[in-house]
């Protein structure tokens, strides 16, 4: 599928609508999206036209097992680095080092999407074959508050990862820039940028999506364990083997001696992942080609982006919206500057 086939995928699937729900659909607020297709306001947040119906379905029909492990992130926050890391140390024991799935399939093939993959077609997905191994393993963009009560409800577990909105802004506008349909014209980056500032982009607003998730990790940090991108990036083995201790498969004494923990890190990191021949060829579900999950993978690359003015718009949002929440964020890696909200 190339991205012109992936746009009409999002128009047919608006069109293949039933009556009942293009009533439901009618009711809720919607704007272009990034790429030409649309976005509808649904409980607080901007869904993309191509997800709306599977991100119902996974929200009614979704039963969650108490061992199930979901991986809950914002867009262009580091997902596909989150699943390699789960996916392998949740998985490790299952198979030798030199069988690693990592390098014969892209992340997102191994943990499927709910919303954007399993539901996408099908309002019951045959999920006990969507998964290898035990325990579940499965990756979400939906809200917290939107999540089935039958996760939110249960003793599974939740890992979620964000990224500062600068580089989150700059990463998502360069890979709509792409996606973006044929014979419309590019949005400039004043419009990309308006859009962002407004929070209309796939799952956003972004503050509402992250405190989501950072006020019920606060609640509930043995449920949820609650990552940064730049902080995996400035210690990637220190939050692996925090992720393992959470995930319930601590690394032992031997593993720890036979470099099992910078082994994994090593072969996760983007450099290796990028390289791979899997991820340079193929598709993802959704269309979108694997390569495109892979620019640059750094922090910071906003400054090389973004207008003074908009670095300025931005932080009091930011100040705005992270008031009194204790969330902050690291905007650079070479000063280690540090945005508090209070500043
Ligand atoms: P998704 O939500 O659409 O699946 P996601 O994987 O969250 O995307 O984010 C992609 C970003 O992660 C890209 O950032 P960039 O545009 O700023 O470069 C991508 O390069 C980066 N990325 C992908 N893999 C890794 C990795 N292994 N380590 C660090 N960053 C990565």
């Amino acid at each position: 599928m190339n991205t012109a086939e992936m746009f009409s995928l999002t128009q047919k699937m608006e069109k293949s609508w039933d009556n009942e729900f293009q009533e439901l659909v009618k009711a809720l607020p919607k704007e272009d999206g990034w790429i030409g297709s649309h976005l509808y306001f649904y409980q607080g947040f901007w869904c993309p036209a191509l997800v709306l119906k599977s991100f119902i379905s996974f929200q009614k029909n979704f039963q969650a097992f108490a061992s199930d492990v979901i991986l809950a992130t914002f867009p262009k926050c580091g997902t596909i680095w989150l699943k390699a890391l789960a996916y392998i140390t949740l998985y490790r024991s299952h198979f030798a080092r030199d069988e690693n799935p990592l390098l014969s399939s892209s992340p997102h093939q191994l943990v499927r999407f709910l919303e954007y993959d399993l539901y996408l077609n099908n309002p019951f997905p045959d999920l006990q074959n969507a998964c290898a191994y035990e325990p579940r393993l499965f990756a979400t963009h939906v809200p917290y508050a939107s999540l089935p009560t039958s996760i939110t409800d249960s003793n599974n577990k939740i890992v979620y990862i964000c990224r500062n909105p600068l580089d989150m802004f700059i990463s998502l506008w360069l890979f709509s820039t792409k996606l973006r349909e044929n014979n419309l014209r590019p949005l400039s980056p004043d419009e990309a940028f308006d859009k962002f500032y407004h929070g209309i982009y796939a799952f956003g607003p972004f503050f509402e999506h992250v405190l989501g998730y950072w006020k019920a990790s606060r609640e509930n940090p043995n449920k949820i364990l609650f990552l940064k991108y730049e902080d995996l990036m400035e210690d990637t083995n220190s939050h692996l083997k925090k992720l393992s201790m959470f995930l319930g498969v601590p690394f032992t004494e031997d593993e720890e001696k036979q470099g099992v923990v910078p082994e994994i890190v090593k072969m996760c990191s983007f450099e290796n992942l990028k390289e791979l021949e899997v991820n340079k060829k193929g598709l993802h579900a959704s269309g979108i080609p694997n390569a495109d999950f892979f620019r640059k993978g750094e922090v910071g690359d906003w400054s090389n982006h973004l207008t003074p003015s908009m670095v300025e718009r931005l932080e009091k949002l930011i100040q705005e919206k992270l008031n009194n929440s204790g969330l902050t964020f690291k905007l650079s890696s070479k000063t280690s500057r540090i945005f508090h909200p209070s500043e």
